[in-house]
């Protein structure tokens, strides 16, 4: 095991195995076979939801398709990491495995750089610049989750800002409310290929998660997008 300061790394590619349950794979190469993923077109079936203090966020159901391969291809080939974090006088386990991108590392799949470009693209009118990073997390089931935050580290925290986010998968409920608490103001199930983008103040002005749950569910990979300097 590696330690870099408080976080203690490793890479646990026994963490992954059996982690495709016969039932979610049957099911899913039952509609997606074994071919090469795409993009559907983007602007088609975006939904904007305006929420409050300049904060938005955008929903392409099915943007990737078929979602299944690539989504295998990212839990075999991706080197996940298990963090350990420090939690007051304590390290606990970082409920998820993750793997991040800079900006001049390959992406672990052809389809993500393109996903990347052109989500640039069509946010650059509104962005000003591209997106640059991709963090990767896998959820191995429901006791995988994060907890209420923005992403706030870096220019996040007093700019705004975009960050996409793919989900392969099995789909969780990635939930939204301002910030400082309060209910739940959005719930979006996001899985199998759906694309889910935060903009303007939402990392500033509101928080998300994905709440564990006790429900059976199967693994979920998100990729996150998002421009240079923030986290
Ligand atoms: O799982 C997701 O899509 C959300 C991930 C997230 O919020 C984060 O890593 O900061």
């Amino acid at each position: 095991m590696l330690y870099r300061g408080d976080v203690a790394m490793t890479t646990q590619p026994s963490l992954l195995d059996g982690l495709l349950g016969t039932e979610e794979a049957c099911a899913a190469d039952a509609h997606d076979g074994s071919s090469a993923p795409s993009l559907a077109p983007l602007a088609d079936g975006l939904e904007r939801h305006e929420l409050s203090r300049g904060a938005w966020v955008d929903v392409r159901p099915g943007w990737v398709q078929p979602s299944q391969g690539l989504f295998e291809h990212l839990l075999a080939d991706v080197p996940w990491r298990a963090e350990r974090r420090q939690m007051y006088d304590r390290e606990v386990d970082v409920p998820r495995l993750l793997c991040f991108y800079g900006e001049e590392a390959v992406l672990p799949h052809p389809l993500l750089a393109r996903a990347r470009d052109v989500l640039s693209a069509h946010y650059l009118p509104e962005l000003g610049e591209p997106l640059r990073t991709a963090g990767l997390c896998l959820y191995r089931d429901g006791r995988d989750g994060v907890a209420w935050h923005g992403d706030r580290l870096g220019r996040s925290s007093r700019e705004d800002t975009v960050v996409a986010i793919i989900s392969l998968g099995a789909p969780r409920p990635l939930v939204l409310r301002p910030r400082g608490g309060g209910a739940t103001a959005l719930r979006v199930p996001v899985g199998h290929g759906d694309l889910l983008v935060m903009g303007g103040s939402c990392q500033r002005t509101w928080e998300h998660a994905v709440p564990k749950t006790a429900r059976p569910v199967g693994p979920r990979v998100s990729v996150q997008l998002r421009p240079r300097g923030v986290r």
